[in-house]
Order: structure tokens, then C-alpha cells, then sequence
């Protein structure tokens, strides 16, 4: 190598490794080698094993539970009922809202309002024995009635949530006048998380400490919920969480069976180890919950739509509350002068739902992007002229301009791409052999959520730098674009940075949901590492034994981990040399997002509650990812069978921090959509309110045989006004819109429109 291949090698990693680069993940080699270690594989001295027992009908009582025979198994050390186990506190909500404090919380249900609820739990010295011990508790039951259709007779209570009406204009009256009418019903199913790592944890006191090595989304608020169960002040509690195979928004927060595992190991003063079953997966806590939208349209000939009248209804548990909320992007998709949703929730006998990728805007999606396209076969206009004709350039509902709105460019680079102008209008015009093609497009958002980060970057005597948060990498990539920015930020290649995150005792962060974490933890390790370098370069001016001391320069660079003029002559020195001659060990800044003046209680409330979020509407703009997906089918025409034969997507996530990764981030979302659209369903058994397919034979998951080419292209510009570096949500945005896509691609393969999801062969024969 000569100086110059040597120079040019330099400045091409250094590219790849700043923020944009496509840098590889850091924490591959880790995984594939298997060095990861997840938080239930900790190994610790004396651990007992806690394995569940869940009750077999959905609605009714517990009259009694024999456990005498379990008790005298092998191995067994307690038996746990409703009865015995000990009472917590009740904890408070997302937004730290204190919920019936006068009341107990028993982990383990007596009143039972849903099948697979914890009804007692057995511990024993190994699995094996707690596994066979648990299949000999016997429970009697007084066994009423299931609440389990959303919609049908059965249904439970309705109730509206006010706070999502969204109304302008006169819908009604509008719709009424105008020439052409749309009136349609979408259905989405039950779906789960179906993260590979199921759920689990081990929790172990010592004295009143607590630490749970669990895999947590957010673990600030997790620390939260089990200091308040236990009444046990917030530092007393440390979550461990370094590697996460997947969440999906499952695991965000501390569940049942969390508390029972740390109930169970303060009665017993062992550490408890309790992992669910597959099965239980399905079943112990919600995957995204069912929905019904009913979506009036009503437009004039030109397709110029006059009115949207969105009526949505999703369902919940008979406790607590999640509402999907189906009305979310309606509202922002299309310029309509008048407008009115509405959003119900029905209680029934199910797990409570919780978020998965995306709630609200995926199944919104589904409503909104299937009912353009059926307007624009009605009026005999192109999918992609009607969006355009429709073109929000303001958003409808806020009444304020984008931050950034690239969504006229996706349909413009999609289609291109795609090759959408070659396509034939009329449905079942376009066929190979016995398969009918179809191509479909449909659009997607997802709101930029905001809140604030704080960050610990640590420079280390022998130049090396370690970067410290409590926020998480369930496999979206932080390790990753962390390293990048801190390199970045202080001049160091990304091999001397070490990212160290998952540890509640590290520099707070809220959680890891709505697509945030990247924008809020890049600004926040950016501000940190502002700080350090800022320290450094001012210590290397004022030391006197240093040879930058006479050059009276006002600043110095780093670049490739060497300080010096930045203009690249005079005296330079490595990071390591610099900290040896100025005798110090580490330089440690501590850089947080939040203004000014922020008391230690709103600080408090920023990372453990999500109070403090910035609304996506704040101030002057309306900000939002945005999307378009080209999709080809191909039909059987005697089977029915689908299969998506081609996505063409075009993205606007502002700047990215990693297109590598961002890629892959949106290909996992549109996977997801396919599996949304085609193959997923929780299907729960009508007599007895019980989830028969969970497993991962009989729940329908798309493998790599189901997944064509999928391209995606990025169309974003950096928006100053979502994050500090200009990147908005990549996260979610992928899956929002594939589904339509795809059943707009059926319908122009088939002529048949299914609006139940998913789209199985028996809908199309
Ligand atoms: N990114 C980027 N440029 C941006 C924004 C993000 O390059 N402008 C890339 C980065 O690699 C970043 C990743 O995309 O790590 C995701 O960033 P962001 O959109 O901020 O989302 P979060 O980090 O907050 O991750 C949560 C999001 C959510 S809410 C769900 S649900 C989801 C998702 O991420 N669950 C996932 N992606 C997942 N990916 C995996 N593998 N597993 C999950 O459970
Ligand atoms: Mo994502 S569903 O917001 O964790």
C-alpha cells in the first residue's frame, strides 16, 4: 500500500462509518458467535424455576385449585395460588397516572376475564420438575358466558373514546350532496408479536433491591411499574436488558407474569427464573387487536373527494384499555373539505391488546388506502392519479404545513421503478398462463414521535470511547448507529467506540415504541459527545506541558483518533498520548435533550413515563414518514392462492442514519404487511373465548418462500424540524400500507374485493 491507498482507504471507512454510512452492525459478530448474551441466559447461584399454570375458560371464577398433589412432586418448592400469593400495589399507567391506588394487584387471577390468564404458578429446583408439577394442579371452575365477536350479538360494552373524534367541516351533509358515494366496511384480524424470543425473566432480591434481567423495550418504565408493585423506591430496581430478540411494542411493558416471577422470588428469597411457553406467547399478553372501520366516501366526478365519514371500533379487554386506533392517518392522507371519525372500543373476553408495529396507522391504512382505490375503479381514474388529485399540501386535520412531505416523489420514484405505467386498467387484464397478475399501490404514514434523550459518552485514557444508555437494541440497529454518531462526533473510528446499552442503571431513556429512539438517542449521544470533545480540546489548549500550548490556535480536530490543527500541520498526537500527558483516566460529559431549567421530577416523568412526549403537531408543523408500495400478484386462477411476486416501496424517513440498516428495518415492516395480508390470524374459538392456533404451525407466519424481491428506495430529505440530525421514524413506517397494497393488487388480478383481512384462498373462489 502507498501513503496515498493508505490516506484514500482512511477516508472510505470513514465515510462508511459516519452517520449515513452503511456501516454493518457492530453487535453482528456478537450474535452470530453466540457471545450475545440475553437477559433470561444469566446463570445464577440458586436458581429456582417458575412455570404457570393458565385457566382454561374465559370467563367465570376460580371455585378452587388442588395443588396438594403438585406440592408433593420432585423437586417442588412452593405452590402459588390467588390465595397465597403475595398482594401488590397497583402501579400506574403509561402516563404515570396512578390507577385505583387503594386496591391490591394479585398477579394471579380468581375472577378470570379471559383464557390463558394466570391462575398459580409452581417453583421448582429444575424446569423439568416445575413443568411436571404444574400439569398435576387441578382447578374447578364456575364457568359463565364469553364475550368474544367484535360486533356480533354477544359483544360486550361500548365504549367511545372522545378524544379521537376528529370532525371539521359538515361530513354528513357533504356527503349527501355529493355526485359519487363509497360506503365500505374493513375488517383486521387479531394478530401476534411473534418475536423469536418469547417472553421472560429472572428477578432476584437482595434485601429491598430488586434487579430483573428481562427483555424490556423500556426499561426506565418497566423499573417504574415494579417499584411501585412493590412499594420500593425507583433506584432500588435495576433492569437488565442488553440483546432483545425482538418485541414489536410486546415488550414495553412489565406484565402478569413479570410480577409473578418476582413475586414469587421475594416469598422464596431465591432468584426465579420464568419463561412462557410459545403457547403462552400467544396468549398471556395481546398482539394487535381486532378492527372494524366503516368508511363513507363521498367526491365529486373529477374524484376530488367532497367528504370522508370513518367510523372505527377495535377491541379490548373487560380490564384495562388499548385502543387501536383506527382513525389515525385518515385524517392526513387526503385534502377533504369536510371530515368526521370516530373511534369505539367493545370489552370482551380477550387478553388486553397491546401495541404491535404501527397500531393505529397499519390497520388506518387498511380502511383508507383500500377505499381510494375502490373509488378510483368506480370513477374509471388510475390509483396513482386519484392520490394525486387528492394530494394533501397541508395536513387537513392540523392545519399546518409538513415538516417535510416527500410522499409526491415516492409515487413518482415507486412508479418508475415498478413500472407502473405499464399497467393495464381493467381488472383480470393481465394474466400468465393460469396465474392472474395484479398490481396495486397503496400509501403509508407514520407521525415522527419526540421526546427527550440523555446520554453518558466516556473518552478513555488509551483513546478508546464508551458510550452508555439505557435505551435497547431489539435488533433495529442503536448499537450500531450509536457508535456511528459518537465516532463521528469525536473523530475516532467506530473500532475504538464501545456502545454499551440495556442496563436501567446507565443514563435514563423512555421507550423504545412509535419509532423514536433513533432520532432522540442520535441527538442525545451527539449533544454527549459535543460536550467530551469540547472538554478535551479545551484541556489540550490551556496545558501548558502540551505542544498545541504555544500555537495559540482557538481549536483543534480530531480525525481518525489523532488531534491536531484543523488545517492539518503543526504538532498532532493520538487520543491515548494526549490523555497520558494530561494525566487523566477518562473525560466524561453527560449530554441530555431536555431544555433548560427541566426539574428532576418532569426528568423523572420523561423516561419513565410517556407524559412528556412531544406532540407531532407541535408548534408551526405537522410531521410524518411517509410511504408508497408498488405491489404484483399473482393469482391462482382455479386454487386461489396469492402470492406476492413483487414490492417496489419508495420511503421518506428525512435522513438517514444507517440506509443499511434503514432498508432492513422497512423490509422487516413490509414482510410483516405480507404476512398481515395473507397469512396471520389469531383465531379464537367462538364457544370458548379460546386462542386455538397458538403456536407457530397452526399461526400462519411467512418464510422466506412467501418473500420476493423487495426494493426499497429512499426518498427522504434531512427535517430540521423532527430531530436533531434530520432523520425521522423508519421503525414502523415499512408495514403501514403494505396490507392495501396488496388487496388493491387483488382486486386488479381477481375483480374481487376482499376487505377482511387476511386474505385467504376461500374469500377468492
Ligand atoms: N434509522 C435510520 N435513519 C433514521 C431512523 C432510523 O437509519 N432516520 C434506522 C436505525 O438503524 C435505527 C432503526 O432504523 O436503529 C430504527 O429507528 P427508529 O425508527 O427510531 O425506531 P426505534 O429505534 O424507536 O425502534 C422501535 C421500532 C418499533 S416502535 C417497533 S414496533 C419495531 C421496530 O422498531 N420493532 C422491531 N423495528 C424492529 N426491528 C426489529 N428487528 N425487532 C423489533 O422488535
Ligand atoms: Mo412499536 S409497536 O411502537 O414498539
Amino acid at each position: 500500500m502507498t501513503v496515498h491507498d493508505v490516506k484514500h482507504a482512511a477516508s472510505d471507512s470513514a465515510r462508511l462509518e459516519a452517520v449515513g454510512g452503511r456501516l454493518s452492525r457492530v453487535d453482528g459478530p456478537a450474535k452470530i458467535t453466540g457471545a450475545a448474551r440475553y437477559a433470561v441466559e444469566q446463570q445464577l447461584e440458586g436458581l429456582a424455576h417458575a412455570v404457570l399454570v393458565d385457566s382454561t375458560i374465559a370467563a367465570g371464577k376460580v371455585v378452587s385449585i388442588e395443588t396438594q398433589a403438585a406440592k408433593a412432586a420432585r423437586g417442588v418448592i412452593a405452590v402459588l395460588t390467588p390465595d397465597t400469593i403475595m398482594k401488590l400495589s397497583v402501579a400506574s399507567d403509561w402516563f404515570g397516572n396512578p390507577l385505583a391506588p387503594q386496591r391490591t394487584f394479585c398477579p394471579l387471577a380468581r375472577d378470570v376475564t379471559y383464557c390463558g390468564q394466570h391462575i398459580a404458578v409452581v417453583i421448582a429446583e429444575t424446569f423439568e420438575q416445575a413443568v411436571s408439577a404444574a400439569a398435576l394442579v387441578m382447578a374447578d371452575y364456575d364457568q359463565a358466558p364469553a364475550l368474544v365477536e367484535l360486533g356480533d350479538g354477544t359483544a360486550g360494552e361500548i365504549i367511545s373514546i372522545e378524544g379521537m373524534t376528529k370532525e371539521w367541516g359538515n361530513a354528513q351533509a357533504a356527503l349527501a350532496e355529493a355526485p359519487v358515494h363509497l360506503s365500505a366496511v374493513y375488517n383486521t384480524q387479531r394478530s401476534a408479536h411473534a418475536a423469536i424470543e418469547p417472553h421472560g425473566l429472572i428477578a432476584r432480591w437482595e434485601g429491598d433491591r430488586l434487579t430483573i434481567w428481562e427483555p424490556s423495550q423500556w426499561l426506565d418504565g418497566m423499573a417504574r411499574t415494579y417499584a411501585e408493585w412493590f412499594g420500593i423506591p425507583f433506584e432500588n430496581v435495576r433492569l437488565v436488558s442488553p440483546y432483545i430478540g425482538g418485541g414489536f411494542g410486546s415488550k414495553a411493558l412489565a406484565l402478569a407474569h413479570s410480577a409473578v416471577a418476582a413475586a414469587a422470588a421475594k416469598m422464596l428469597g431465591r432468584p426465579v427464573k420464568l419463561m412462557l411457553t410459545r403457547s403462552q406467547n400467544f396468549t398471556s399478553y395481546g398482539g394487535r387487536a381486532t378492527t372494524r372501520q366503516t368508511i363513507d366516501l363521498g367526491a365529486d366526478k373529477a374524484g376530488r373527494i367532497q367528504s370522508i365519514i370513518h367510523r372505527g371500533v377495535s377491541e379490548v379487554s373487560l380490564e384495562g384499555m388499548w385502543v387501536e386506533a383506527v382513525g389515525s392517518i385518515t385524517s392526513i392522507m387526503y385534502d377533504t373539505p369536510n371530515f368526521s371519525s370516530r373511534q369505539d372500543v367493545v370489552r370482551l373476553n380477550t387478553v388486553l391488546p397491546n401495541p404491535k408495529r404501527a397500531p393505529g396507522e397499519n390497520p388506518s391504512a387498511f380502511g383508507i388506502e383500500c377505499a381510494i382505490d375502490e373509488l378510483a375503479h368506480e370513477l374509471g381514474l388510475d390509483p396513482l392519479e386519484i392520490r394525486l388529485i387528492n394530494y394533501a399540501e397541508q395536513d387537513p386535520h392540523a392545519k399546518k404545513a409538513w415538516s417535510t412531505r416527500q410522499l409526491r416523489e415516492a409515487f413518482a420514484v415507486g412508479a418508475e421503478a415498478f413500472g407502473w405505467a405499464k399497467r393495464s386498467p381493467a381488472p383480470r387484464s393481465m394474466r400468465a398462463g393460469h396465474q392472474l397478475i395484479g398490481w396495486g399501490v397503496a400509501a403509508g404514514a407514520y407521525p415522527v414521535q419526540r421526546a427527550h434523550g440523555e446520554a453518558v459518552v466516556k473518552i478513555m485514557f488509551d483513546g478508546s470511547v464508551e458510550v452508555e444508555s439505557s435505551s435497547i437494541d431489539m435488533g433495529q440497529g442503536t448499537y450500531t448507529i450509536l457508535a456511528q454518531t459518537a465516532a463521528e462526533t469525536l473523530g475516532v473510528p467506530v473500532s475504538q467506540v464501545s456502545v454499551k446499552l440495556g442496563d436501567s442503571h446507565f443514563a435514563r431513556a423512555g421507550v423504545t415504541g412509535g419509532s423514536r429512539l433513533a432520532g432522540i438517542m442520535t441527538g442525545a449521544v451527539h449533544k454527549a459527545a459535543s460536550q467530551a470533545l469540547d472538554e478535551l480540546i479545551g484541556l489540550a489548549l490551556s496545558d501548558p506541558r502540551l505542544p498545541f500550548h504555544g500555537l495559540q490556535a482557538n481549536t483543534l480536530a480530531v480525525k481518525d483518533g489523532r488531534i491536531g490543527s484543523p488545517r492539518g500541520d503543526g504538532p498532532e498526537l493520538s487520543i491515548a498520548e494526549l490523555m497520558s500527558m494530561l494525566g487523566r483516566d477518562r473525560i466524561e460529559a453527560k449530554g441530555d435533550t431536555l431544555p433548560a431549567g427541566t426539574t428532576a421530577e418532569e426528568r423523572y416523568k420523561n423516561y419513565t413515563t410517556i407524559a412528556m412526549s412531544i406532540p407531532h403537531t407541535e408548534g408551526d408543523y405537522s410531521r410524518h414518514s411517509w410511504c408508497a408500495h408498488f405491489v404484483e400478484v399473482k393469482v391462482d386462477e382455479d386454487f386461489g392462492t396469492v402470492r406476492v411476486s413483487r414490492v417496489v416501496s419508495a420511503l421518506d424517513s428525512g435522513r438517514l442514519y444507517n440506509p443499511k440498516l434503514a432498508e432492513s428495518q422497512w423490509k422487516g415492516g413490509i414482510i410483516m404487511g405480507i404476512g398481515e395480508a395473507l397469512l396471520e390470524e389469531g383465531i379464537v374459538d367462538r364457544r370458548h373465548g379460546r386462542t386455538v392456533n397458538s403456536n407457530f404451525a397452526d399461526y400462519m407466519l411467512p418464510t422466506n418462500a412467501d418473500i420476493p424481491d423487495i426494493q426499497t428506495i429512499s426518498v427522504g430529505i434531512p427535517d430540521p424540524h423532527s430531530s436533531a440530525l434530520g432523520g425521522k421514524g423508519v421503525g414502523e413506517l415499512g408495514i403501514v400500507g403494505v396490507a392495501p397494497a396488496i388487496a388493491n393488487a387483488v382486486f386488479h388480478a381477481t375483480g374481487k374485493r376482499v376487505r377482511d383481512l387476511p386474505i385467504t384462498l376461500e374469500k377468492l373462489i
